[in-house]
């Protein structure tokens, strides 16, 4: 796996490049939609690659050790065959959801002991576990092992829990070295940058993670619930010291005007649960702003859903047909909302690499975010 950085915007720290790994490219910036238990829910995989033109989707550790399990999944031949998605995949380490779904955990030096959100049923993990996993579950980028701190975070807190995930991450790197791949193909492991929302921790963390000399480096901790230049101002701080020939991935962000500014700031990629999670809810995201496609406004427009949509889906159904679809609670609805969502975050992202490429980045990203900020 190699990154290509092909070009770095003259106005902002935004780049374009080209990630290659053994299932194919992966043109930056880049959105990965998530696809938590090996769908993207409500999703074809036809569509992912066709419709939504994804390029890259995020699988979940947590989620599929419990189910359908790592025995399963190897006995399909590792997670691109099991779903036929053949295209690039990520896998989140399991950092970040014990924390955020499993019922109750405890954090020792040795790993984190959780109850499953499912069952109820008891389970540990640690840094040399969600290696394994995910070398079964055989993502083409498998993230470190970390503690994803809460907002707010006391300092003293943030620190020794920074200090941990680095101690992971050398278990991680010791582990991940140890064995080979399972199924002949290379797979990049990225760590995980954290310190909160202290800037002395953030460029602490940020140059132990840049000393890894790893194929790619991640910033996680952020998008927890802190206010948006807090956001911006721990990416820039971590972007000024993680090298700029490896793509850096921010975790878990965000909102289309959230991409654009990180973007910005030198971020080559995303991933977020957001437009589907919203399209669930009948949020749209358009170019002229979000839609609540459930408000009375809509009950009697014909319209199509987004006149400057670039999905089959945007042209083919009413905005009126779809607020129908979502208040009675129909599948259509939400595969037409999640394509629609999805679709919106990949031309937007394929637009800015296009900008970034004019060199006129900067001002369109200023007027888009304008227009991004606006209900209708
Ligand atoms: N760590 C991991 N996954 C994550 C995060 C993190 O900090 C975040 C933070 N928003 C999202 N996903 N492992």
């Amino acid at each position: 796996m190699h990154f290509e950085l092909l070009h770095q915007d003259k106005d902002t720290k935004a780049r374009v490049g080209k990630l290659h790994t053994d299932h194919g490219e992966i043109e930056t910036p880049i959105f990965m939609p998530v696809g938590t238990a090996g769908t993207v829910k409500g999703i074809h995989q036809y569509e992912i690659e066709n419709e939504i033109q994804a390029q890259i989707i995020l699988g979940n550790t947590y989620h599929l050790f419990l189910r359908p399990g790592t025995e399963v999944i190897e006995a399909a031949g590792g997670l691109h065959k099991f779903i036929n998605y053949n295209r690039p995949i990520l896998t989140d380490s399991g950092g970040y959801q014990v924390y955020s779904l499993s019922g109750s955990r405890k954090i020792t030096e040795e790993g984190v002991k959780f109850q499953s959100h499912i069952d109820g049923t008891y389970h540990f993990f640690t840094p040399e576990r969600a290696i394994d996993i995910q070398k079964s579950i055989g993502a083409d980028i498998i993230m470190a092992f970390d503690e994803c701190t809460p907002y707010p975070c006391d300092y003293q807190y943030a620190k020794n829990s920074m200090k941990m995930t680095h101690r992971w991450l050398d278990r991680c790197f010791a582990q991940f070295n140890k064995t080979p791949g399972k199924y002949g193909y290379e797979q990049a492991l990225f760590p995980i940058v954290q310190g909160s929302v202290y800037k002395d921790l953030r460029q602490e963390s940020a140059k132990y993670i840049a000393d890894t000399d790893s194929l790619g480096n991640a910033i996680g901790g952020l998008s927890v619930g802190e206010p948006a230049e807090e956001l911006y101002e721990m990416t820039e701080v971590v972007t000024d010291i993680l090298p700029s020939e490896k793509p850096r991935y921010l975790m878990g962000v965000g909102t289309p005007i959230n991409l654009l500014e990180c973007i910005a700031l030198g971020i080559d990629m995303f991933d977020c649960v957001m437009p589907t999670r919203n399209a669930r809810h009948g949020l749209l995201f358009t170019s002229e702003g979000t839609i609540n496609i459930k408000n009375k406004k809509w009950e009697k427009d014909f319209s199509p859903i987004d006149p400057n949509g670039t999905s089959s889906v945007d042209s083919f159904y009413t905005k009126a047909y779809l607020r129908h679809l979502i208040k009675t609670k129909e599948y259509l609805g939400v595969q037409i909302a999640s394509i629609h969502n999805l679709a919106f975050y990949l031309a937007l992202i394929k637009e800015a690499r296009v900008k970034i490429m004019e060199g006129t980045f900067l001002e369109w990203k200023d007027e888009m975010v304008k227009k991004l900020g606006q209900r209708l």
